[in-house]
């Protein structure tokens, strides 16, 4: 099991990491531990699992075919509180800390919590800040939230201060899986500038370009998903990862 803070000392010499967003509603657990593997081969640094709507059954086998077909780990990203498995590494435990819904404020993480515990996996406190990415993502109408405006950098570092005074130990800035812009440079670089937290930044990268240029902009992980789920061509993987380890 790789703990996140380990995984984070490791990506930090290399500028930033890469973690791919595998979601068990676009495939079998064959068909992403498949994924996993090319991951692995790419140099990617780790796995989340999770969707907005996991409409697949069997999470914990989609774990547990991942963990046996790599050795990168798996984080769970959950999209609600019925998206747990004891064979993940860890979980972003999050809270859509920029919507103003208590259920995905704190409702969903009390339902999670006594399951979390009794299944001792290891929790990230993690500040989910959904900005805006030119339309409606799927985070943002399944927690009916409105996003941070993306010309509002001041909004996403107070937010990110908030985060880290409630002592949040992780910032996702997130414009949505498939979003059509991903999180502008200069919000990434101001909320960097006020934060010491790990900051993960993810949603509508798909280039190397973007990807350096967020992960440049101060970011400690980049996310890509949707991108990998659309080409099955190793070495833009490679590229793609290349990019993100600046360093
Ligand atoms: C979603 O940030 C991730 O939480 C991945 O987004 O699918 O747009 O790469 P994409």
């Amino acid at each position: 099991m790789t703990d996140f803070n380990q995984l984070l000392d490791k990506v930090r010499e290399r500028g930033c990491g890469h973690l791919v967003l595998l979601d068990p509603d676009k495939g079998t657990p064959e068909e992403l531990g498949k994924t996993g593997m090319r991951c692995q081969e790419s140099g990617v640094d780790g796995l989340l699992m999770g969707g907005s709507l996991m409409a697949a059954d069997g999470l914990d086998d989609y774990v547990s075919t991942l963990k046996k077909c790599c050795d990168l780990p798996v984080f769970l990203f959950p999209g609600g509180s019925y998206q747990l498995s004891k064979y993940a590494d860890g979980l972003l435990f999050l809270s859509l800390l920029s919507g103003r819904n208590p259920q995905y404020l704190i409702g969903e993480q009390v339902i999670a919590a006594p399951r979390i515990k009794a299944m001792g996996l290891k929790t990230v406190a993690t500040a989910y800040l959904l900005i805006e990415s030119g339309a409606t993502t799927s985070v943002g109408f399944i927690s009916n939230t409105q996003p941070i405006p993306r010309d509002k950098a001041d909004l996403a570092v107070a937010h990110a201060l908030a985060a880290e005074m409630l002592g949040f130990t992780c910032i996702y800035l997130e414009a949505g899986s498939g979003a059509r812009q991903c999180v502008p440079e200069k919000m990434i670089g101001a909320v960097r500038k006020h934060v010491d937290l790990p900051l993960i930044v993810g949603g509508g990268i798909r280039t190397p370009e973007e990807a350096s240029a967020c992960a440049r902009a101060g970011a400690d992980f980049i996310v890509t998903g949707t991108i990998i789920e659309e080409t099955d061509d190793n070495n833009f993987l490679r590229q793609l990862t290349d990019s993100i380890h600046w360093k």
